[in-house]
Formats: C-alpha cells, structure tokens, sequence
C-alpha cells in the first residue's frame, strides 16, 4: 500500500479524499494556489505547498509543479479528484513517468474515452446501445445528406465535446449551415479541434449514468444509477439515487452495459457511465467520466460502498473485495450541491468572506465542505463550495429530510443555491419525479409559488404512495405525466 499521497485538487473534493487517506492510515500531502493559502484543504493535510499564482492555469493546473512538489514530498501516489487534470491523460501518464501511481484510470482508457466519435465506435463493437448518429467526424458537404439519413432533429456535436460545448440543435434544413458554422467555431475556440459529428435528437431524456468500479485483475462491478436531470447550462444542481425512471430490470441491463463499456477499454478504477433516457424507456451511452464524479456520495450512501477508498486500494493494484452480488442498495439518497451564487440573480457568483456558518447535522445527514466560518470564498474557481447529502428509508423520507435540513443551513457572508433547493422541493413536480433534462430551464421558476393553497406534507405524502414499492418505475414516461396504478389511485393531478 502507498505510504503517502498528494491530493491534486483543492476545496470539498480535496478535504473528501484527505479524509480516506487519513482513515487508510496514509500520509497526506496538499497543494495550493495563493489564493487558498486559508483553505481548509490546506488544514487538513499534514503537509501543504504553495504551488503558484490564483489561476488554475499557473496553479491547480500545472502538471510540471505538482509532480515537482509530489517528488519533494515523497509521495508515492497522487489522487486528482474531479476537474482540473483529473482526465488529463498527459497528467496521468507524467505521474507514471515519475514512478508516482495515478489514482484513477490508465491514460490509454482515458484517451479511448476522451474522444466522442471514438468512444461511440468502441461501445457500438461492445453491443452498447448509443444514440442513432453518423460513425465518424463529418465534412461540411457530408452534413446534409448525413442529417436526412438520420432524420431531423438531430443535434451537430463536438467530437472533442463534452459538457454541451459546441452542441447545436437542428430542426429545419434550413438552420443546417448556421448551426454547423456555429458548432465548429464553438468547438475551436474550446477544444482547438472542429471535429463534428451528428446524433438524432433525443426529446426531454432523462440523464442517467451508471457508477462503476474496476480493479486491475479484471474485476469489474457497477453500483447502480444516478439520476442526474436536475441541471441548469449543463451544470448538475440535484442529483439522486435511485432514480424514480429505473426499476430493478433496468437497473441490471443498463448496469451490465456498464461493464461491459468498461471491460471494452480495459478500464480500471471508478468510472461513470452517462446514458440518456428517453420517453420510452430506451437508453443510451451517451459519454463516460473517467473520475471521481462530484455526486458520487449518493451511490455511497445508498451501496455502503467508500469509493474513494475503493480508487486508492485499486491504485494500490489491490483485488476488489466486493463481488456484485454484494452490491445491494437501501433506501434513497439526493444532493444538493450548494454552491456561492444568487439563484434570484440568474446564478450570479457571489464571493466574500463567510461570515456565520451553521451547518445541518442529525440522522441520516452528510456535508461535505471546502469552507468555514471566517473563509473568503474567491470568484477563481468553481463556485460550488458544498454539498449537503441525506438519506432516507424512501424517496419521500429523504425528500423531507432535505428540506429539514436546508432550513437548518445558515451559510452569511454571501449568497447560495439554497433558496433555489428549498425552491425546488416545493415544487410538486419534482416531489413526484416528473421531471426531465429540461425541467429547470422549461419548467421551474425562482419565483412563481406553485400550489400554494396545498399542504406541502400532502404532496409528499402523494409522493410516497407513487414511489413506493415495486410501483417506482412505473411514474413517468409518457409527455412527462405519471402513469402507474398508483397515480390514477392518488387521483391524477388535483388542480
Ligand atoms: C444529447 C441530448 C439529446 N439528444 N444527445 C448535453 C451534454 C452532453 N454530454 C450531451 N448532452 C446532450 N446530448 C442527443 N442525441 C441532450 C443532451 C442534453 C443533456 C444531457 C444530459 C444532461 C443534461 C442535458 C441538458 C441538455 C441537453
């Protein structure tokens, strides 16, 4: 096992992996950026170094310094966490080169991953299903005759892509050229690579992906689902597990698809696998995360599974305990990622110094935090500085668990997301599962108080009777209204 490990990111995620390292018995090293000199990642290891300038780019994101600090330090493994180099197949493959394990994937699975055209040829020879699209990146003159074979809509993505960027809606014909101009100067100027292809149009999926966890004796498992469709400008705000859309015969097709995916690019450690969910219950691969994934708290809370621990142990070239028949999920767990941004401003980010902070505690209750009272909270980087996690027996149990504890949260100093969770659990839509990628953005207002004249604890309860038991898949496929017996009992819509 390493004897000592530098953590390559900062804030929650960095204090997140800090926290396994210290309970493996590891020793534990920190970077940082003059703007974090006060960060409680900084804190909490047992050694720290200043690594550069506040940018990212003269700091979190130098490779060259940080494998420098890794070599002074002694430390013999590197967790990148997620974002900055943390797919960043250079990083990994410099780490190797200085005899320093990588915790995470192989550069070759990342590469095999990272390019969006190659992916989908990989998983369309793995039997995946993927989204009907064309097979390679496309000439101008290929365009139109490509989106007639595949049939309008259809959407013009980077093949370099991910995250939205450089993804066009097309209709009509007629908005072909505008929007393949558009798409490949937006792909340009954020991946230096034009590279297009086209996929058909997927009307208001679900966006569903599939944890997975590999070791390098060709163990490979998966940990279930997270529905991930509470998004806004491709930027996830609510995530949970299960997933109201996925029964347990879903579950397992999609799961072993998963692994299958995975085996394919001889991928090892966690990975995410992210499908869209159409109307109809059909999915497919839409792309893979080849990190630590942000949300990855609700798969633990609901699986028992530490997956931090599980990456170093399977960096440690370590044989995976679990067996998938061990893997059995109990209850419902949902984040809310609070983040430093006014939800009536239009997210506007908000930073300054954290001026009182009380945060939630209680059964079934987990926040994970890059900050503390008295913290300036810096306009540099990402601005989610938390994320509250709760459990629940059931989905509606979990449901008020959130609100209870969102009213506990006391964040002064600056503005957050929390009016906006506290918002969204209002609304009833949501406590049904009725929702979609688009939600946010179509169907959710800051403002507009929805039902004002029903009982919060009533809808909840509606809520309980539609997710409970073998009923859960059954809500939701058709033009985004529930269908199973349990709603027509519940009395369909009251208004
Ligand atoms: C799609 C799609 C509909 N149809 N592909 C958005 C980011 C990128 N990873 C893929 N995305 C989408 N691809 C087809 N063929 C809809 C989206 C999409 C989306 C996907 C997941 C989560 C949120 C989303 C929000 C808008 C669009």
């Amino acid at each position: 096992m390493f004897k000592k490990v530098l953590v390559a990111n900062r804030g929650e995620i960095a204090v997140r992996i800090l926290r396994a390292c210290e309970e493996r018995g590891l020793q534990t090293v920190a970077v940082y950026s003059e703007a974090d000199r006060n960060a409680l990642h900084v804190r909490y290891a047992n050694e720290a170094y200043l690594i550069g300038p506040p940018p990212s780019s003269q700091s979190y994101l130098r490779i060259d310094k940080i494998i420098d600090v890794a070599k002074r330090a002694g430390a013999d493994a590197i967790h990148p966490g997620y974002g900055f180099l943390a797919e960043n197949d250079d990083f990994a493959q410099a780490c190797i080169d200085a005899g320093i394990a990588f915790i995470g994937p192989s550069p070759e699975a990342m590469r095999a991953m990272g390019d969006k055209v190659t992916a989908r040829r990989t998983m369309i020879a793995a039997g995946v299903p993927v989204v009907p699209g064309s097979a390679q990146g496309l000439r101008d003159d290929e365009i139109a005759a490509e989106a007639q074979r595949i049939g309008l809509p259809v959407l013009i993505k980077a093949s370099a892509g991910g995250g939205g960027k450089g993804m066009r809606v097309v209709r009509t014909e007629s908005e072909l050229t505008g929007a393949l101009g558009a798409a490949r100067r937006e792909a340009m100027s954020a991946f230096g690579d034009d590279t297009v292809y086209l996929e058909k149009l997927i009307e208001r999926p679900r966006h569903i992906e599939i944890q997975i966890l590999a070791d390098s004796h060709g163990n490979v498992i998966h940990l279930g689902e997270r529905e991930c469709s509470i998004q806004r400008r491709h930027q996830k705000l609510v995530e949970e597990s299960p997933s109201v859309a996925v029964d347990e015969a879903l579950r397992q097709q999609m799961g072993q698809v998963a692994v299958r995916a995975a085996q394919a690019v001889n991928y090892t450690s966690a990975g995410t696998l992210e499908f869209l969910l159409d109307q109809n219950g059909n999915y497919y691969f839409l792309e893979m995360n080849t990190r630590l994934q942000v949300e990855h708290p609700v798969t633990e809370r609901v699986t028992g599974v530490d997956i931090v621990k599980e990456m170093i142990a399977i960096a440690a070239g370590r044989r995976m305990r679990l067996k998938q028949e061990d893997i059995r999920a109990k209850g419902w767990a949902i984040e809310c990622r609070i983040t430093a941004e006014d939800p009536i401003n239009n997210f506007m980010p908000s930073g300054g110094k954290i001026t009182t902070l009380q945060e939630p505690t209680g059964p079934g209750v987990r926040v994970e935090s890059g900050i503390y009272e008295g913290f300036e909270v810096s306009l540099f980087y990402d601005p989610m500085i938390a994320k509250l996690i709760v459990w629940g027996e059931n989905r509606a149990e979990a449901l008020l668990r959130m609100r209870r504890a969102l009213n506990e949260y006391r964040i002064g100093g600056i503005k957050t997301s929390i009016p906006f969770h506290q918002q969204l659990l209002s609304s009833t839509q949501f406590m049904w599962g009725a929702f979609d990628t688009n939600f946010l953005e179509e169907r959710f207002s800051m403002t507009y108080i929805e039902r004002p004249e029903m009982e919060i604890s009533a809808a909840i309860a509606a809520a309980l009777v539609a997710h409970s038991g073998e009923q859960r898949a059954t809500v939701m496929h058709h033009g985004g209204r529930p269908t199973g017996s349990a709603w027509k009992r519940a009395g369909g819509w009251k208004r």
